[in-house]
């Protein structure tokens, strides 16, 4: 998979994308990240990437000869890609989004700044627009890093384990249940003890009833939407005694 991401703030990307997973992912060549200045492709002595809104109001626009400048300069080299706008404006980030996108072969990530994109921009030269939550960002750049992210860590081989990607919350509308390590015993705090018991039936059955419990009481609209089974049920009754 391939990421391009165009940015007039490259820097912001150097460490996050270089830690941890990502990081491994990319020496490993599971994933290529390349990041492309706008300003490279602002015309003018100036290299203005930004201009005054039409209309007037505050702020700055990003201006489109630039973003569209970058988009035609990497469109040549690689695969085709699906080219995506981070704007708070965007259809909202999900774990199905991302699952999605990780089936694709190469993703254009343009991050806007200011107090937009020129909406010619967004009209005929995006496929398609991502908000990660309702807030407002400076910028996309952050956002855009949370879309590498959720979605290099769906595409095989990236996670250690296959089976984590599959299990975690949200790829099954549950929260996760709550974990523990050593010690046993923290400052007078102590481990649940069905965790300590070995037996891997009971701590499945505590473990559901755990996460079951902690979606309705932080997550009731995921919760509304849950099928429980009559185990569920029974688990979730047990759990709150
Ligand atoms: Cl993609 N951009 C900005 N500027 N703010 C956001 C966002 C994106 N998603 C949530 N808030």
């Amino acid at each position: 998979m391939i990421f391009d991401i165009l940015t007039i703030f490259p820097s912001m990307f150097s460490s996050p994308l270089e830690e941890g997973m990502v990081g491994k992912a990319r020496e490993r060549g599971l994933i290529h990240v390349r990041v492309h200045n706008i300003r490279d492709f602002a015309p003018g002595r100036h290299q203005m990437t930004d201009d005054r809104p039409f209309g007037g109001g505050e702020g700055m626009v990003m201006k489109p000869e630039p973003i569209v400048g970058a988009l035609r300069a990497i469109e040549a080299s690689g695969p085709a890609a699906r080219s995506i706008l981070l704007t708070p404006q965007g259809r909202l980030f999900t774990q199905e989004v991302a699952r999605r996108l990780s089936l694709l072969p190469r993703l254009v990530l343009i991050c806007g700044r200011y107090e937009g994109v020129d909406e010619r921009v967004a009209e005929y030269f995006t496929d398609d627009q991502i908000s990660i939550g309702d807030y407002v960002l400076t910028g996309g750049e952050l956002a855009a890093m949370v879309v590498v992210d959720a979605v290099a860590r769906l595409i095989p081989g990236v996670l250690g384990n296959e089976g984590s990607a599959l299990e975690d919350s949200f790829s099954q509308p549950v929260l996760e249940h709550p974990q523990y390590t050593r010690p046993r015993d923290f400052e007078g705090m102590s481990v649940p003890p069905v965790l300590l018991c070995g037996n891997h039936e009971t701590i499945r059955r505590w473990r559901r009833g755990q996460a079951l419990l902690r979606t309705r009481m932080r997550r009731p609209d995921l919760f509304a939407r849950l099928e429980l089974s009559p185990e569920d049920r029974e688990l979730l009754e047990e759990s709150q005694k």
